[in-house]
């Protein structure tokens, strides 16, 4: 009898835990399932293109006794208003969003005064430009509210498409994302003698893609469940347009395609699988033109590409799924399921006739990495670099100015992330042992990196040497940026120490 009464206790005790475990898994699997059902987004064919693309203007400048060309950029808070009806407060450069496209020649000398029109801190970096690195805009060069700093240097480098945004150690992602971010684009004599498309705004396009998320006028800049690559908005805008298209009204346009996002990775093509060519890439012209259908640019990679039109037709700018994130984990909540709608190109009735674009472009300025004299290892982690989170007044790196090195980066943790480096272009030598693809042949300041890769980049410092003024090296998806995935290095002359930078400002530091 007691024995029975036993056996039937422990049944009971059994059928209530399994259900109560049952029930517990259910509901995890539902919402598991639902979190991942939910986690990619598209706005393919939901996007009416009912907006002009904006082109942001040319920055206005005037040229000193000494032939240097000034240029000013106010950085200031104002509102736009993005979809109709609604203010959304934002920061901008001499307006309210994104800022004017600065322009200059190679050999020029150029200075920005940057008035600081905000209520705290930030820094103007110029991203890809190869120039001493106390103009360089890091963390290290921050302007005060109120207050104005003046870089100056003098070009020398490829034409080519680089950017500036601020860079403030632990808040780049926010200042980025209010609207602070403008191209700086140079030219020289070599590509402007080339038949390729160059009267701006008309077919040579700046086309600056930032994916944003509303929650009613504001921004909403909040991280998703699972989002481990930082931000990731649900619907994208070039130059600051929703919804846009431009009308073109040439055979060839040229698109000077620019990742301003803070994390999102595009691969883009056009909505009808047509070629286009590549000409350029982050540090400027390809070799020769490379014929493709996608262009995969992580968050602060350019590319140039050709494409050609027929008169009367459309064809959209959209950004593809892409199963390059290493696994399916990643790949779900780090946005390689989504696709986006981005850009309507409007062809005329009757296109003005483009010259056929050249096959030979020019010689690349950066090493082969033959006579590196010296390799250095990068392991990427979000915790840090080499297992070190960023620390303002340690020296990761001391280089010996007018040497090229190799630098071989990894990713050991599965996270996506890219590689930026300061003041150099580089070549990537390899992609996982292999010689890379077309689109990693020419200039570059930024590489992505998926979990897993490892990339092998030569680069040579010819950089003044300043012991005492680091230049960075990081992940440029700015939530890891942010959060401590950067490193710092130093141009010494032969034989020289590292000096100590200053352990910096304490704005926005963790
Ligand atoms: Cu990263």
């Amino acid at each position: 009898m007691a024995k029975t009464g036993g056996r039937r206790r422990w049944k009971r005790i059994l059928i209530v835990t399994a259900t109560v475990v049952g029930v517990f898994v259910a509901l995890l699997g539902g919402g598991f399932a639902w979190l991942w059902t939910t986690a990619d987004v598209s706005t393919v064919g939901k996007v009416d293109f009912s907006n002009r693309l904006a082109v942001p203007p040319l920055a206005k400048s005037t040229v000193d006794k000494d032939g240097t060309r000034v240029f000013d950029l106010r950085m200031q808070s104002g509102h736009k208003e993005f979809n109709k009806g609604r203010r959304t407060p934002t920061w901008g450069f001499n307006g309210d969003y994104l800022g004017p496209t600065l322009r200059a020649e190679r050999g020029e000398k150029v200075k920005v005064r940057i008035a600081n029109r905000l209520k705290e801190a930030s820094t103007v970096h110029w991203h890809g430009m190869h120039l001493p690195a106390r103009m360089d805009g890091g963390p290290h060069q921050m302007v005060e509210p109120g207050d104005t700093w003046s870089p100056r240097w003098k070009i020398d480098q490829p034409a080519s498409t680089l950017w500036y945004h601020p860079h403030p150690h632990g808040a780049t992602e926010k200042h980025v994302q209010r609207g602070l971010a403008g191209m700086f684009l140079v030219d020289d004599k070599p590509s402007s003698g080339l038949e390729l498309p160059k009267k701006y705004g008309v077919d040579d396009v700046p086309v600056i893609v930032q994916d944003v998320k509303f929650d009613g006028a504001d921004f909403d800049h909040g991280h998703g469940f699972m989002q481990s690559t930082g931000f990731l908005g649900d619907r994208t805008m070039v130059n600051g347009t929703m919804k846009p298209y431009q009308e073109v009204g040439d055979e060839l346009v040229r698109l000077r395609l620019l990742n301003a996002s803070t994390a999102r990775i595009y691969d883009f093509g056009l909505s009808d699988d047509r070629e286009f060519a590549l000409v350029g890439t982050d540090g400027g012209l390809l070799e020769s033109p490379a014929r493709m259908n996608r262009i995969q640019l992580s968050p602060g990679e350019r590319a140039e590409i050709v494409v050609r039109m027929k008169p009367g037709e459309k064809t959209v700018l959209r950004s593809y799924s892409h199963d390059t994130y290493g696994d399916a984990w990643q790949q779900r909540f780090s946005g390689g399921d989504d696709s986006f709608d981005i850009l309507q190109l409007r062809a005329a009735d009757k296109l003005r006739p483009s010259p056929e674009i050249p096959g030979e472009l020019g010689e690349l300025e950066v090493p082969h990495g033959k006579d590196s004299a010296r390799e250095r290892f990068f392991e990427l982690r979000t915790s840090g670099i080499n297992g070190r989170a960023m620390d303002m007044s340690r020296v990761d790196e001391t280089v010996t100015r007018g040497t090229t090195e190799t630098w071989t980066v990894r990713n050991e943790d599965g996270v996506p992330h890219n590689f930026h480096v300061h003041d150099v272009q580089f070549r990537v030598l390899e992609v996982n042992g292999r010689r890379p693809p077309a689109e990693l042949r020419g200039a570059k300041d930024t590489v992505f990196v998926p979990g897993g890769t490892t990339v092998k980049l030569a680069m040579r410092f010819d950089g003044p040497a300043d012991p005492d003024t680091p230049y960075m090296y990081h992940c440029h998806l700015l939530f890891h940026e942010d959060g401590g995935m950067m490193g710092q290095f130093v141009v010494v002359d032969k034989g020289d120490k590292a000096g100590r930078p200053p352990a910096g400002h304490g704005h926005g530091d963790h």
